[in-house]
């Protein structure tokens, strides 16, 4: 099956956006990280679909999850199904 694409809207000085990096590079999981201050489209679209600027915020197949501590359990939960850094 294929494995899920995983976004993540963030910005560098958010400590929500920093402890959820730090699982992602711990489980050495491939994931984008979309800036939403340095590009403002990202923040458009987060604010489009979500009618939020809040972040962290996963898409999963573009599905957002907010909310750190939920997106951190779901990694851990679901590592062995997700795609690894190269
Ligand atoms: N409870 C949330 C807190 C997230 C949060 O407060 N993020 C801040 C940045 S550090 C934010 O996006 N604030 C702007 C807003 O919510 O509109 C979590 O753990 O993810």
């Amino acid at each position: 099956m294929q494995k899920p694409l995983l976004e993540l809207y963030y910005f560098d000085s958010c400590p929500y956006c920093q402890r959820v990096m730090t699982v992602i590079e711990k489980l050495k999981l491939k994931v984008n990280y979309l800036d939403i201050y340095e590009n403002t489209n990202h923040l458009q679209k987060l604010m489009y679909i979500t009618g939020r600027k809040t972040v962290p915020c996963l898409f999963i197949d573009g599905d957002p999850m907010h909310e750190s501590l939920e997106i951190m359990k779901w990694l851990e939960e679901n590592q062995s199904q997700l795609e690894k850094k190269e």
